[in-house]
């Protein structure tokens, strides 16, 4: 059955008769289903031709307050499917597993040879190891239409990964539209030009770039996450990364220091000093701006707001008479704590409307406010400081999960970035640290789950962006989902094997994978200057 990610309980009958799906097979959809038939109805009624027709017996789906949050039930005879969940989610989990039962064609759009599946007899019993199971996408560096969001969160269903983080601001591009600050888009959507590869290359694009999401777009994209029970979760980034805010709004920037009115939205890459002026009138732009984005991400759907925090170089606060005066009224030490008083006004904001702040690991630094969860990324230390202190810890190590990093050694691999990280190192990835397992349960359950993170300097398209996530996403969905063993334990070989018959499916979903022999021709980017880390990423 090349189940991914792997069941925890799968029990085939040998001589069990399949179950035929076809044009008579009905849908009962149980109180509380309704979300997962018409996705049904919409994913096989495609591929097969089928109605699924409301009627009893055929595919079944029921919640059952006797099972676990997420968690489901997947019985599979000659009559019936059916499918029981603990609640909405695990039934629609379970759906995703009787689309794998179907086939590779049950991942196509239209019927291709035939109308009928035959589904293996089996009864599945599974539930997830994590409750936060999510994937990062940079739409800030390159645009992403609309369309490939939609098109990511079937593909992180198809995975059953639950959190999308939309990384939406930075300094190359600002991609979400807010009413009361028309020039975040009209200025900070779009760059006259792109830096093509990384540090050393000194090729540029003369090619306009941008685009950003209207709310409608929003609403649309939360709504069909929700659809897929999956929270999206919005990345507004504070007070570094945003010069695509300062060159469309100068006085959020350090006006003291340097003329900001000439900064332009960024067009290469890099960490960069240029960062937001830790002022009252900076902190109203923002909490302006969070209101339309707490409208846009309801609290059901995203309790989470993702503030950043990372990378923000404090050079220009060390020069600024505003900043300087700003540290001494508010008896601060240093610029660290002048971010960390930063970071706690948006956790104290947030907290008082029923939110939670969560941002990249910096915000330890100078003391972490406390309602905050931590996003983990320069390794397990800030993940593991976090939860030693209480707080909550997506952990998204750069050294196992960044997909942007290279996923080979060899000289193929399009514009190589950072260490090389093969479907096999990530499969190995572990979330939860030694360190923390060793202090027991309460520790490990501040890892709320962990999250890859693709960054999109060095992938302009669709197509680099499928080659840089897949098939490694495939793996760490295992890793976050299933109940696997210690990371050297792990059985690559097998899932490797059962890669063979999920490359099909991706095949069958127009997946631009790497392939595992190396990148097409096409799919190469010779000449273009990468980022390269050399040797073993070192586990901090
Ligand atoms: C670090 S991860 C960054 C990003 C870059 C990424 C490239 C993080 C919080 N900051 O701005 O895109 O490295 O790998």
């Amino acid at each position: 059955m090349d189940l991914i990610p792997a069941p925890r309980l799968v029990r085939t009958a040998p001589r069990g008769e399949d179950f035929v799906l076809n044009a008579g097979t009905s849908l009962d959809a149980g109180p509380g289903t309704e979300g997962t038939a018409r996705w049904l109805r919409g994913a096989l009624g495609g591929a097969f031709g089928v109605d699924l027709a409301p009627g009893a017996g055929g595919i079944v789906l029921r919640v059952d307050g006797g099972l676990d949050a997420e968690a489901y039930r997947l019985d599979v005879g000659p009559e019936r499917v059916e499918i029981a969940g603990g609640d909405a989610a695990g039934v629609f989990w379970g759906a995703q597993t009787l689309r794998q039962l179907a086939g590779e064609r049950a991942f196509r759009r239209a019927p291709v040879g035939g109308r009928e599946a035959r589904l293996p007899a089996v009864a599945i019993e599974d539930a997830p190891r994590f409750g936060w199971r999510g994937f990062m996408l940079d739409v800030a560096r390159h645009f992403m239409p609309k369309d490939v969001v939609l098109r990511y969160l079937d593909l992180l269903a198809a995975h059953k990964l639950n959190v999308l983080h939309l990384h939406l601001t930075d300094d190359q591009g600002w991609r979400i539209e807010i009413k009361r600050y028309p020039r975040l888009t009209e200025v900070g959507a779009w760059r006259t030009g792109t830096k093509v590869g990384l540090r050393e290359s000194t090729r540029f694009d003369d090619r306009p770039h941008g685009g950003y999401y209207t709310q409608d777009d929003i609403r649309e994209i939360v709504a069909y996450a929700a659809e897929r029970h999956i929270r999206v979760v919005p990345e507004i980034d504070v007070p570094g990364h945003s010069q695509a805010a300062i060159a469309a709004y100068p006085e959020l920037g350090n006006t003291d220091v340097i003329d900001t009115t000439t900064l332009p939205v960024l067009t290469t890459w890099g960490v960069n000093p240029n960062v937001l002026a830790p002022t009252d009138s900076t902190l109203r732009f923002y909490e302006g701006v969070l209101e339309e984005v707490l409208d846009l991400f309801p609290a059901d759907v995203s309790p989470f707001v993702h503030i950043g925090g990372d990378e923000c170089p404090k050079e220009q606060w060390r020069d600024s008479k505003t900043a300087q005066a700003r540290i001494e009224e508010l008896g601060l030490r240093d610029e660290d704590e002048l971010q960390s008083w930063f970071i706690g006004h948006f956790d104290r904001w947030l907290t008082e409307r029923g939110r939670r702040l969560i941002g990249w690991d910096e915000i330890l630094e100078g003391g972490l406010a406390p309602g905050a969860a931590v996003s983990s990324w320069r390794g397990y230390a800030g993940g593991i400081a976090a939860a030693r202190a209480g707080h909550d810890v997506v952990m998204c190590p750069e050294q196992h999960v960044y997909l942007d990093h290279r996923q080979d050694g060899g000289p193929d691999e399009p514009i190589p970035i950072g260490w090389v990280r093969s479907q096999e190192d990530v499969y190995r990835f572990e979330p939860v640290p030694a360190q923390l397992a060793e202090e027991g349960a309460r520790l490990t359950r501040r890892v709320l789950g962990a999250q890859a993170n693709l960054w999109t300097e060095a992938l302009d398209t669709v197509r680099a962006v499928d080659y840089q996530t897949f098939p490694r996403l495939a793996a760490f969905a295992e890793v976050v989902w299933s109940d696997l063993p210690a990371p050297a334990l792990r059985d690559h070989d097998g899932f490797a094997a059962r890669m063979t018959a999920h490359r099909a499916r991706l095949d069958a979903l127009g997946v631009e994978y790497r392939p595992p022999g190396g990148p097409h021709p096409w799919q190469r980017r010779p000449g273009v200057v990468g980022r390269l880390k050399e040797g073993p990423p070192p586990i901090v």
